[in-house]
């Protein structure tokens, strides 16, 4: 039976990568550094989960270090820290809009008794300003669990951060549903034996989402259901039928 639904942040809530790149490329300029990343340089970066693990990451590509590991660390966290400033303040400004049907199924979601939690790389901060910007002031109280960045040892595409968010709901994996973007969200996600629906963002569209038991445009576009009342309630039909038919085809595969 469908307990919860498990999202991811950047990519399946709303499409904040480019925002993300304009904060770090702020950040850069604001701490007198001629770096800036262009969006297909920044396609590329995105494999590297995590903001302060992709800032690193560059630093590593810029040729033989000039900085001492312990200069390094200071530099990546300081920018980091800029970074999450300016993003925060952009998304409380509004920037950003969830993605179509997000909304209808959280909605929808709450009224039929399903928890709700969060499953992220994304910094805490950057995961409440686009809550809240976008679901209300009482958005936080929608979630049982969020569980996002530093909170577990490895990143996506490692299982750590779905099996944390299912330790926090006391669940199990098979009751409940993910919803991801990416390839490596996807594989946390299928690490975590969770039945995974992928709807492709801007940066993530055309990668691998082998393993995914959905892979469709927008939330929005599995309410297909003529004999529902409103959209949310037809994406969440749509998810209850997807999460069964994936259980029993799991159970089937294994005996
Ligand atoms: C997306 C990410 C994040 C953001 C930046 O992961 O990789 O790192 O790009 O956020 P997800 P921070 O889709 O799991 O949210 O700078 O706060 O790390
Ligand atoms: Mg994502």
């Amino acid at each position: 039976m469908l307990n919860a639904i498990i999202f991811d942040v950047d990519g399946t809530l709303a499409d904040t990568e480019n925002v993300h790149r304009v904060c770090f490329n702020r950040a850069f300029v604001t701490s007198g550094l001629s770096w800036h990343w262009d969006k297909s340089q920044y396609g590329e970066l995105l494999k590297v989960t995590g903001g302060k693990e992709r800032i690193a990451h560059y630093i590593g590509t810029l040729g033989p270090a000039a900085l001492t590991a312990a200069q390094r660390d200071e530099l990546v966290a300081t920018l980091h820290r800029v970074k999450t400033r300016f993003y925060e303040r952009i998304i409380q400004q509004g920037a950003m809009r969830l993605r179509p049907g997000v909304a209808a199924l959280i909605a929808a979601a709450r009224a039929d008794g399903i928890r709700l939690a969060v499953a992220t790389t994304t910094s805490p901060p950057n995961v409440v300003a686009l809550l809240k910007a976008t679901l209300g002031p009482d958005a936080l109280a929608m979630f049982d669990v969020i569980a996002a960045g530093d909170s577990v040892a490895r990143k996506k595409p490692a299982p750590d951060i779905y099996v944390s968010a299912l330790e926090q709901l006391s669940l199990p994996a098979s009751d409940c549903v993910a919803i991801e973007d990416s390839h490596n969200g996807l594989r946390a996600a299928v690490a975590a034996d969770l039945v995974t629906i992928v709807t492709p963002s801007t940066y993530t569209a055309g990668e691998d989402f082998s393993g995914a038991a959905r892979v469709v445009d927008s939330l929005e576009n599995l309410s297909t259901c003529g004999d529902v009342p409103e959209i949310g309630a037809g994406i969440l039909k749509a998810i209850r039928g997807i999460h069964f038919r994936s259980r029993v085809s799991i159970l089937h595969g294994a005996s």
